[in-house]
């Protein structure tokens, strides 16, 4: 991050929850506006405050720090019922959240019907792609079919109403067709709640790409925190098997209203290992076994669904892909202290077709990456405790040339390295 001013984007470099929640609540220390650019309730970014841990889907991360302005950008398609319940949850928790969240009058909103439409896609799908359920494709699909609904529609309410009846009707249909008319009544009671929403939600609108000009133009410090990550992209992720937004840097500027000039540095935020949850190719995945361990030693768990996350070894295709298309000026190595007590680690360095040739770049064809074995590096593990350590130094020798490797094969400088949970729990690298 730049000294004074500056435009950051904290990217996430592998199938998300690389722990960009923790990234961001400790970058957020020094900066004034933190702003999401895409995605909605389907993220889970858990941050842990002393014994507190607070799970944020739709509300930017930087949230517990009491300086901030945060804001939901255009390229949030936000879940209104489920915004309000995490606004309201982080009241009663004692965190002062009024008049430091605003939402763009451009974002889409995510109603009821979305949510309902994407359940029954995915049961319905012969090819599953493993959605969280919580609406986002069909959302999206509403934005790029022209169909959705804005934020600075509330302010025309007969015309409002009128557009959210018309999305009524046509999920009715689909539902109808879908043999799933059971499901109409919950859904016309839970669209009446999201609709009696809409004057509190009114109140928060703003723009946000003037807000954050403005604040660059101040010399503050601004966040573009994104959701996912980069092989969870709908143009360079493993498609089908991605979200339906634009995770990566670039999206950042689209997706709350700026030019890509005023980023200034782009954060890529990747787990020291490798975890996916959803469907889709893991190239560097574990077998049975080794998978069970890994998850719980890291815990793995879908942080708003409560799925298990498939685990592998930290994937060097992968990450110097995620370099390159993100653009990353640095790196954030996450859940180094997970590995604690492996005698080995592998970095998977290259991806090998079953005719035997092999590949160091990330490749178009998801159902080639399915069939790929990885080229496993393996490197000692430095098997001691380093949850406690705080600078580059106090790591074990074998723990800082794991990390070595990772910087040289990603050509990116690692700026911070978090070795634990907590806050604290980070080494900042001078
Ligand atoms: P969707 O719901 O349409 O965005 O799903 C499409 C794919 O994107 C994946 N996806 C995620 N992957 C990792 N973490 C996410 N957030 C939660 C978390 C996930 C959870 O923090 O743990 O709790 O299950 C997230 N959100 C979307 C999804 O699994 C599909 O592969
Ligand atoms: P995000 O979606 O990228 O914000 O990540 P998630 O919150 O979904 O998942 C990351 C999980 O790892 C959370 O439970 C975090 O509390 C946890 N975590 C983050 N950094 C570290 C770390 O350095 N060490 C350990 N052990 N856990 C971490
Ligand atoms: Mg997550």
């Amino acid at each position: 991050m730049s000294g004074t001013g500056g435009c950051t984007v904290v990217v996430g470099c592998q199938w998300g929850d690389e722990g960009k929640g923790k990234v961001v609540d400790v970058l957020s220390e020094s900066v004034e506006v933190v702003a999401r650019y895409q995605g909605g309730a389907n993220a889970g970014h858990t941050v842990h405050v002393g014994s507190k841990e607070f799970i944020l889907h739709q509300i930017p991360s930087g949230i517990l720090h009491s300086g901030t302005r945060c804001l939901l950008g255009n390229g949030v398609v936000l879940d209104v019922e489920q915004f309000f319940e995490e606004y309201d949850a982080l009241t009663s928790r004692d965190i002062d959240v009024a008049g430091r969240v605003g939402v763009s009058d451009r974002a889409h909103l995510l109603l009821p019907y979305h949510r309902v439409l994407d359940r029954v896609s995915e049961d319905r799908a012969a090819e599953k792609i493993g959605t969280t359920g919580r609406g986002i494709g069909p959302a999206y699909e509403d934005k790029a079919g022209r169909r959705g609904i804005r934020v600075a529609e509330l302010n025309q309410p007969e015309r409002f109403r009128r557009r959210v009846d018309d999305g009524v009707a046509r999920a009715r249909a689909r539902l109808e067709a879908a043999g799933e008319e059971a499901l109409i009544p919950d859904l016309m009671a839970a669209v009446e709640r999201s609709v009696a929403l809409g004057e509190r939600l009114r109140a928060l609108a703003t723009d946000t790409g003037l807000e954050v000009m403005e604040a660059i133009g101040a010399g503050r410090r601004v966040l573009l925190e994104g959701a996912q990550g980069t092989a969870l992209d709908l143009d360079h992720g493993t498609y089908p098997f991605v979200t339906s937004s634009n995770t990566t840097a670039a999206g950042a500027a689209i997706g709350v209203g700026i030019g890509p000039t005023r980023i200034t540095d782009v954060v890529g935020v990747v787990k020291a290992y490798t975890t996916r949850v959803g469907n889709g190719p893991l190239p560097t995945g574990f077998d049975p076994e080794m998978d069970e361990r890994m998850r719980r030693l890291g815990g793995e768990f879908g942080a708003t669904t409560g799925r298990p996350r498939r685990c592998g070894w930290f994937d060097a295709v992968l990450a110097r892909y995620a370099a390159r298309v993100n653009g990353l000026t640095a790196l954030a190595v996450t859940k180094l202290d997970v590995l604690d007590t492996l005698p080995e680690i592998g970095i998977g360095m290259e991806y090998c077709s079953p005719d035997g040739t092999c590949t160091r770049e990330f490749p178009a064809d998801t159902w080639m990456l399915g069939h790929v074995e990885p080229r496993i590096e393996t490197m000692p593990g430095w098997e001691s405790d380093t949850t406690g350590c705080r600078t580059l130094e106090e790591l074990p020798r074998n723990a800082r040339a794991y990390l070595d490797r990772i910087q040289e094969l990603t050509d990116t400088p690692i700026r911070w390295v978090s070795v634990g949970t907590r806050r604290d729990q980070i080494i900042e690298v001078r």
